[in-house]
């Protein structure tokens, strides 16, 4: 798969739209891959790729995919490159944090998770950073310590997440004080609880409510004024209207939860294993809560983006 972009100092190789716009101090949206190659199935993630850009441009926002191709990282992806991703799927390795230098080494194509996509985005200057869901502490974590980097990487590279809050699928009240321990400020837009991904109900309150774009603009702005040096999440609650029946979907969970542990599911294969199976259960009504939640997502994001470019003018 090749590309138009150049390959700077960095070996990061940014497109020519992300870095005009990032030259101008213009809006920019990281987004991104493990979410279209691990996370939905085709061509429902090139669908939903599609259409979270171009609600970002619709908004004001540049758009910027992100994904290792053949051993490049590559920052702001074309449209034919966007399809190469949706179509290979879990042909492009999971590409979280520990992965990427063996990607990169290996000339491998790479789908980053959370943590690798934060990585790249501050590396090339990008503040905001939209997702479906982010990883957290796993039900069970404080035995097998599977706790993910994204929890980590929020800890210490200065990036914002937005995010629907974690799945149900974690153990968000344990996700919490991880993120607490990490440093992460964490806020939820319009409400005071933790949004739980495809519901808006998690039983946990947050440290802190946004009620509107400047507001976490200015957040933005203080942390990287004071040079904090660490992330912050934004949790979005998905529309109500698209929310998910909390109970049908608790259920699916417990039932893959237990096939997870029969299979002995374990390690990074969980999560996807989780997505796919709790889709299925759901009669798919899980993959449509999802979309509408990245997409309501993409247009906060590039709200706050918008907000952030004009207070640095
Ligand atoms: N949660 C979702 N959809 C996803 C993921 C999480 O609802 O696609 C992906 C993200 O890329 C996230 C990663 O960074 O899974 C976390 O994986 P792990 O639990 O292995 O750290
Ligand atoms: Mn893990």
């Amino acid at each position: 798969m090749s590309s138009s972009s150049s390959t700077g100092p960095t070996g990061v190789a940014v497109s020519p739209e992300v870095a005009a716009a990032l030259a101008r101090g213009g809006a920019v949206v990281a987004l991104e891959s493990t979410i279209i190659c691990h996370g939905m199935p085709y061509p429902k993630n090139l669908q939903t790729a599609m259409e979270v850009e171009a609600i970002m441009r619709e908004n004001g926002a540049v758009p910027a995919t992100i994904a290792i191709l053949d051993g490049v990282p590559h920052v702001g992806l074309s449209s034919e490159q966007l399809k190469g991703l949706a179509v290979s799927g879990r042909q492009f390795q999971k590409t979280a944090r520990r992965d990427i230098a063996h990607v990169v080494a290996s000339g491998g194509n790479g789908a980053t998770t959370v943590s690798a996509t934060m990585f790249f985005a501050y590396k090339v200057g990008i503040p905001i950073f939209v997702t479906g869901g982010i990883g957290g502490v796993h039900r069970s974590g404080e035995q097998t310590m599977d706790i993910s980097s994204d929890l980590t990487e929020l800890g210490k590279t200065p990036v914002t997440v937005i995010s629907a809050g974690v799945k149900s699928i974690l153990d968000i009240p344990r996700t919490l004080e991880y993120l607490e321990t990490q440093g992460v400020t964490v806020a939820a837009y319009k409400t005071n609880e933790f949004p739980a991904f495809f519901t808006d109900v998690s039983g946990c309150k947050v440290p802190c409510r946004v009620d509107s774009p400047e507001e976490c603009a200015k957040i933005i702005y203080a942390n990287n004024n004071l040079n904090l040096g660490s992330g912050i999440l934004i949790a979005v609650p998905i529309p109500k209207e698209h929310a998910a029946s909390g109970n049908a979907i608790e259920s699916a969970i417990q039932k893959t939860l237990k096939e997870a542990e029969d299979r002995n599911i374990i390690g990074n294969a969980i999560t996807p294993f989780m997505l796919d199976r709790v889709k299925v259960l759901t009669g798919g009504s899980s993959l449509e809560a999802n979309i509408a939640l990245v997409k309501n997502n993409a247009l906060v994001g590039a709200k706050i983006a918008v907000a952030l470019s004009d207070l640095r003018q």
